[in-house]
């Protein structure tokens, strides 16, 4: 059984606490407090303090582990912790809220500096009517072509599936291409780099 640990990352509100509950087998373990500021409350009643924590089986042979990180700077000592052991991240954005589409881009940023492992964009919320376009995203985000944003409805499960299929996608060929050498111990840890693994080779 390999384990592969993701990270949802994102401004405040952009759904990563949804996200995960959509997908998760297992009751999110969600740090959820009450929201005190007046500004942020407006937005919903309680936000993530610490992670938000949930799990979910692909096959007999791999499971994901998926971590939510705190979406407000001040608990951003938070996310270099969870970003220890990753193989993946995705960054989710609200496309229905353009002013916090810089701080989408820099937590991107921040995210890649801490390990050079794939990444996908999800432009979440493209069920609202007001949600701008995915072409219209990559140009305010500054997505080069070959970076995945991949449109996103955090309510709805099949949509949360395709986004985490497709940051799979770029981890097992990042693994096949030699690249993940450069983290050997969290490829060790998951297994996801043995060689001996008939099974993934045959595919
Ligand atoms: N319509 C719609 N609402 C969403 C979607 N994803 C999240 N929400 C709502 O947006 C609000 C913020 O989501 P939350 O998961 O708490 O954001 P977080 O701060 O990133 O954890 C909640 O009220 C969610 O129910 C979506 O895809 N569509
Ligand atoms: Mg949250």
């Amino acid at each position: 059984m390999q384990a592969v640990k993701i990270v949802v990352t994102g401004p405040f509100g952009a759904g990563k606490t949804q996200f995960i509950k959509t997908v998760s087998e297992i009751d999110v373990v969600a740090t959820e407090r009450r929201i005190s500021a007046a500004d942020e409350r407006a937005l919903k009643e309680s936000t993530t303090v610490a992670m938000d924590f949930g799990r979910i089986t692909i096959d007999d042979d791999l499971v994901l582990y998926l971590f939510g990180t705190p979406g407000q700077k001040r608990f951003d000592f938070m996310w270099e912790i969870l970003s220890e052991g990753m193989l993946g991240f995705i960054v989710l954005v609200d496309s229905t809220r353009p002013e916090t589409f810089r701080e989408a881009r820099r937590i991107l940023e921040t995210f890649r500096a801490y390990a050079p492992t794939p990444y996908v964009v999800a432009a979440n919320k493209q069920d609202l009517p007001d949600a701008w376009d995915v072409e219209d995203l990559r140009i305010a985000l500054r997505l080069p072509d070959n970076v995945k944003l991949v449109p996103c409805v955090a309510t709805d499960k099949e949509s949360v599936k395709k986004v985490l299929l497709e940051l799979l996608y770029s981890i097992l060929e990042w693994i096949e291409s030699g690249e993940a050498h450069r983290l050997p111990k969290e490829i060790e840890r998951t297994g996801a780099s043995s060689s001996d693994d008939g099974k993934q080779s045959a595919e």
